[in-house]
């Protein structure tokens, strides 16, 4: 069984997705509940080139550190965003409210057969197939 190839992500109050890159090549989401505040996603673009191997690590750094502007996106329920997530680093702030963000997560690759590795299985699903 391949996991990750569609997600559904429940932030309640307090909860929030941490600034990652992601392992697809593109995803699609659509937000299915919107909290009252809070739960922005904010994104840099074009941090690394990781097909290439240039991770830039230092940019990295910096925006992990607040040194750099992010962009904001807005989103209502129903909004359907489509996003390569590989090289741009990106976050959802923590929800603020009692109703909870859902979303649907949609994972692309252009190459057949990508699974996540056995720690990250591990991390987002608790087993390996
Ligand atoms: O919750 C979102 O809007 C983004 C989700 C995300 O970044 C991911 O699933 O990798
Ligand atoms: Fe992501």
């Amino acid at each position: 069984m391949v996991f990750s190839s569609i997600n559904s992500h429940y932030a309640a109050q307090g909860q929030e997705l941490g600034w990652h890159f992601d392992n697809s090549s593109f995803a699609i989401t659509l937000l299915i509940q919107k909290p009252e505040a809070g739960a922005a996603f904010e994104y840099v673009r074009d941090v690394r080139d990781a097909d290439r191997g240039d991770m830039n690590y230092e940019q990295a750094g910096r925006v992990l550190n607040g040194d750099v502007p992010v962009q904001t996106l807005s989103m209502d329920p129903g909004t359907l965003v489509l996003f390569r997530g590989r090289n741009s680093l990106h976050r959802v702030t923590p929800t603020q409210g009692d109703i909870t963000r859902m979303l649907a997560v949609l994972a692309y690759n252009t190459e057949p057969d990508i699974a996540l590795s056995e720690s990250a299985r591990m991390t987002f699903y608790g087993r390996l197939g």
